[in-house]
């Protein structure tokens, strides 16, 4: 039962506005897509959830003919919220592309700058709200963004009768919502901010043109630190097992099969002989990590180099159920390249990426084409554009592109290696392990897996997955994988040196502690764990109280 008359949501046909459907849809209210320009005159609410590139999203509009009834929408005085790109439309321009924005904000749209932090600001970070108004003011947003417009009186005056709030991030001020008679539009996403973003949508939808009580406004001011949280991402590897069903496996060093039985007298003497591990229901942990306090989601098909993604219906099943109960961001990974389908279709990465969108993906996971794609960087000295990173980021904007990297450690003897990789070394500590005692190593790139080792280092990787567009690093570890050593602290400082786009770190979390050492000696934004939630060993409450306590900002 609606509580809302005529409610609408504009698609733009990019990025994840599935997600923006599902909120509403859990929160019982009804609403209608606007596919037509005629479909304007109906609204009585409208709702534009705009992820993705400002560039992408005007040209797309002025090619569907939506641009002017949008405006002429806006103007009539019928209530609108705009939802990241959706603000960002507001305004006069962006300097991410060099199409007009609306125009009702006199104040353009800037890049964060990036020689104090990474960019593009992701995750979860709080607002300081100038004017009363349905918002929790204590409560975490999320944001996902590479542009804002700056919070800056002085040089835009006619644009601070908008602000509504202002968030920081490192030392910059932006302008986190606007609102003013019946427009309202925020910057972070409220469909993926968990309970208290669902509240937001559902106060506004409720009393779209509730009149603001001006409270008298405190310029905001920037403090000595941002408060944006570090994220702890809940991770699920999927793949079928040998009955065919869709489940939640978890590998040692990314072997994800139960160890033969070595005490039977049949038994071969294999690693690998056994039964894929079963942990569990991808939907159904989904929504326990998200009710238990995930920030964050990942969901990766590790077998998806054996066949066509697109033809992995259940995948996208996971996928579309999974957006439908987790109002947290979803990260899927695997098989996200260019492919053929059996009827010899051929479908791009691009495609198969905005099939996973729809369905309610937030961002997508590269692992092994991001290795080619810098291969072939590395051989022609640019990008040409038709990499599943370049191409994605394109459309959906960098902030979309997650590219998951699987380095495994090639040990040396730092005496006498004279290798391409002498300058990247990790020289080995007395207090280190066996293995690594008196010995240095090096981070080799792997495709498929792990299955296949690559002549490229991560440090490689690394700057040219930044180069080609990606938004975010997922830097695994093959030897810390599933062993609950902690993460691998060299390799996180390693690669977070050489970019300016966050890194979470995976692999190894083995108790709370690890979490907190993550964070105190690396500048990783987030951390990942699979097997520790898994098999329920630490709750994602506990690893959060523990950051807590030690002075880590989280999202509690
Ligand atoms: O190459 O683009 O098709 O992507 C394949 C994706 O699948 C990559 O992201 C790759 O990391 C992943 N993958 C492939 N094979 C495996 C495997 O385990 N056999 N999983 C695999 C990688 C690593 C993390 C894991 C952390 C944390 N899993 O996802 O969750 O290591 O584990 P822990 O906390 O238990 O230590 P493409």
């Amino acid at each position: 039962s609606s509580s809302t008359m005529g409610v609408y949501i504009l698609d733009y046909g990019a990025g994840n506005v599935q997600s923006l459907a599902n909120s509403l849809t859990n929160l019982g209210h009804s609403f209608t897509w606007i596919s037509h320009p005629d479909d304007f005159a109906n609204a009585t609410i409208l709702i534009f959830p705009g992820v993705g590139a400002f560039g992408t999203a005007i040209q797309y509009l002025q090619s569907r003919a939506l641009l002017d009834p949008l405006r002429q929408y806006i103007n009539s005085g019928r209530p609108y919220f705009g939802i990241c790109i959706g603000m960002q439309i507001l305004f006069e321009s962006s300097t991410e592309s060099s199409e007009q924005g609306l125009g009702l904000i006199p104040c353009p749209i800037e890049r964060f700058d990036s020689t104090d932090k990474s960019v593009p600001h992701i995750g979860w970070n709080s607002a300081d709200f100038l004017q009363d108004d349905p918002v929790d003011s204590s409560s975490y947003h999320y944001y996902v963004h590479s542009y804002c417009a700056k919070y800056n009186p002085e040089k835009y005056p006619d644009a601070t009768q908008w602000v509504h709030s202002t968030t920081q991030y490192g030392q910059e001020l932006f302008v986190s919502s606007v609102r003013k008679g019946n427009v309202f539009a925020t910057q972070f996403h409220p469909e993926k901010s968990g309970k208290a973003g669902l509240a937001l949508l559902d106060a506004w939808l409720r009393k779209p043109m509730s009149a603001l009580t001006s409270a008298p406004r405190t310029p905001p001011k920037l403090k000595s630190k941002h408060s944006l949280t570090k994220r702890i991402v809940a991770c699920m590897d999927v793949r079928a097992n040998d009955q065919g069903d869709l489940v939640v496996t978890k590998g040692d060093q990314y072997d994800v099969r139960e160890k033969a039985d070595l005490t039977s007298s049949s038994a071969v003497i294999t690693q690998t002989a056994g039964a894929v591990r079963n942990l569990g229901k991808p939907v159904a942990l989904a929504a326990r990590y998200y009710a238990l306090g995930a920030d964050e989601l990942c969901l990766l098909n590790i077998t998806s180099f054996r066949h066509s993604p697109l033809q992995d219906q259940p995948m996208l099943a996971v996928v579309r159920a999974a957006a439908e109960c987790v109002f947290v961001p979803l990260t899927i990974g695997g098989g996200i390249k260019d492919s053929v389908d059996p009827d010899g279709t051929k479908r791009s990465a691009l495609e198969v990426a905005g099939a996973y969108f729809r369905a309610g993906a937030d961002k997508v996971s590269i692992g092994s084409e991001a290795v080619y794609a810098v291969e072939h960087l590395r051989a022609s000295g640019k990008g040409d554009g038709t990499s599943a990173i370049e191409t994605i980021a394109h459309a959906y904007g960098r902030q979309a592109v997650v590219v998951s990297v699987d380095p495994r450690r090639v040990y040396v003897d730092p005496t006498t290696y004279d290798g391409p990789y002498k300058d990247e070394l990790v020289m080995g500590q007395p207090s280190g392990t066996e293995n690594e005692r008196g010995k240095a190593w090096w981070y080799q790139c792997t495709v498929s897996g792990g299955r296949e080792a690559r002549q490229l280092s991560v440090v490689e990787l690394a700057r040219g997955v930044e180069t080609l567009g990606a938004g975010e690093i997922l830097l695994n570890s093959i030897d810390r994988d599933g062993t609950g050593l902690g993460f691998d602290l060299d390799l996180i400082n390693l690669v977070k040196k050489q970019v300016h786009i966050p890194v979470v770190a995976s692999s190894g979390a083995g108790s709370k502690e690890h979490f907190v050492q993550v964070f105190e000696n690396t500048a990783a934004e987030a951390a990942l764990a699979a097997g520790i939630f898994h098999r329920e060993e630490v709750q994602i409450v506990q690893v959060k109280e523990a950051l807590q306590t030690s002075g880590i900002n989280v999202r509690l």
